[in-house]
């Protein structure tokens, strides 16, 4: 993309309503635009990496197993009164009648909708385990929007719901979100740490919340130190395994890590000292197990082995996709703008021409932009008429984790300036160590998805 084509709308000035760091970047970085209090329009730098994690989620769902669809946002009434929520879910709810006066809702979450195809499709224990998810846009009138996208009305969520057999099917399918979870969060860069929680509206009391410790979280929490150190890294994982996913389970979960809903000072204490921290989080995903809460009053039952009917044992899982842009933002930025980490970043480099309308200077960018664009990577070409101090600031302001400088002076030694936003370091090269530079640093990025061929061909559809 040539900056002079684009449409990245940045601010000089920083907007005063913004209170956080991340909100503050987003609105100054072009990103987003408040269209009503917690309601934004996606603008297109925004809408790339809101794109980019989307599809994270979308392979790192279908890596465990898990099968894509969509749902509408726009909800009945009825089965809410099937579930007993619509009185329950209370002012969150968005409620809105038809021109035939029916009671209909935007969805906060889809529980009973999901349960109603269930039951409308699926008869036999032999249909099962069975994991169905979506990725759509959901609406909560919060009392109080703040933080931008981080605590929005309208937002962008990842919804899976798993139906088994029994009880502890559906803890395996608990485990396997959360070892599919620390994979898609590790991708993004950031480290999510699994923490006990409380049930809330959706029920249940098997659920752990997924938290990036941010000192601008929303969340209290209480956790040991030696959490912090796990990684899940590079490890191959069975996700059918039982065995495998139970392990990882136990690993990120059997430290003490719980936010406040479910805080136990007394437990708390018996951590060493030294390793107690209590701090603030991002929520930017959450896991439940339920049981038959939703499946026993909307009657979605299978037939057992034994021929008898019997509901169907249920969790639903979350990820926070619009907030988490938000997160990531929070967790990497400085105090001239965002850096972005290499999985997400809305374009791959920048290139920063120094003196705009030199026939050489001008020449050496478009080779370079020609070139990375043949290696599948997005540049991002800064080929505007305006002077360098300018140009950087943009490109700080958007954090592209890589910057290539050319200018007249540099292309008579032969070289262009590559340099890091995440370090400032700059290294001199000729432009084509350069490009491969950037091709070696993106090569585990572009890794193609290891899923079953059949996954992998609706995986594509999704690009
Ligand atoms: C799990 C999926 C649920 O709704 N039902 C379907 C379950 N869980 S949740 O924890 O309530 O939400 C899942 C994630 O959505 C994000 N989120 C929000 N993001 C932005 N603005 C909001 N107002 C908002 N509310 C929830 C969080 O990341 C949460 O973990």
């Amino acid at each position: 993309m040539r900056l002079s084509r684009y449409f990245l709308p940045v601010l000089k000035e920083t907007p005063s309503e913004a209170q956080i760091a991340s909100h503050r970047l987003m609105l100054r970085a072009g990103m987003v635009k408040q269209a009503s209090a917690g309601i934004y329009s996606w603008l297109p730098l925004g809408f790339k990496v809101l794109r980019k994690l989307e599809n994270i989620v979308h392979e790192e769902q279908m890596r465990a197993g898990h099968i894509p669809m969509l749902m509408p946002t726009i909800q009945s009434a009825d089965l809410w009164r099937e579930s007993g929520r619509y009185d329950d879910y209370g002012e969150e709810m968005l409620r809105i009648r038809d021109r035939h006066d029916r009671d209909m809702l935007y969805g906060p979450t889809n529980e009973e909708l999901i349960t109603d195809i269930f039951r409308a499709h699926v008869g036999s224990y032999k249909d099962l385990p069975l994991t169905l998810y979506h990725i759509q846009w959901k609406f909560r009138d919060e009392i109080r929007p703040r933080f931008g996208v981080m605590r929005g009305r309208e937002f962008y969520m990842k919804d899976g719901y798993n139906f088994d057999l029994t009880k502890e099917d559906a803890l395996h399918a608990y485990n396997r979100h959360l070892v599919s979870y620390l994979r898609t969060y590790e991708r993004m860069g950031l480290q999510a740490i699994p923490m006990r929680a409380d049930g809330g509206p959706i029920g249940g009391d098997y659920t752990h919340e997924f938290l990036v410790l941010a000192e601008t979280g929303e969340s209290e929490v209480f956790y040991d130190s030696e959490i912090t150190d796990l990684r899940f890294g590079e490890r191959e994982i069975d996700y059918d395994s039982v065995e495998q996913c139970q392990a990882v389970l136990e690993e990120f979960t059997s430290r003490y890590a719980r936010t406040d809903e479910t805080h136990d000072e007394a437990i708390f204490n018996e951590v060493p000292e030294a390793r107690r921290r209590s701090a603030r989080g991002i929520e930017v995903g959450q896991i439940f197990y339920f049981g038959t809460k939703y499946s026993e009053p909307l009657g979605a039952t299978v037939q057992g082995p034994d021929g008898k009917p019997v509901p169907v044992h249920m969790g639903s899982h979350g990820i926070g996709v619009s907030r988490l842009v938000g997160a990531i933002i929070e967790a990497s930025h400085d105090e001239n703008g965002i850096i972005w980490p290499e999985g997400v970043t809305p374009f791959h480099a920048g290139i920063v021409n120094l003196k705009q309308g030199d026939a050489e200077a001008d020449a050496a960018c478009e080779a370079l932009y020609a070139s990375l664009t043949a290696l599948g990577l997005e540049p991002l070409y800064d080929d505007r008429d305006e002077r360098a101090g300018g140009k950087f600031a943009t490109m700080d302001l958007i954090g592209l984790p890589w910057r290539i400088t050319v200018g007249p002076r540099g292309l008579k030694n032969g070289v262009v300036e590559l340099t890091s936003r995440k370090t400032g370091e700059s290294e001199e090269m000729p432009p084509e160590k350069a490009i491969e530079k950037i091709a070696e640093i993106y090569a585990p990025h572009h890794r193609s998805v290891a899923v079953e061929p059949m996954q992998q061909r609706s995986f594509h559809t999704w690009l």
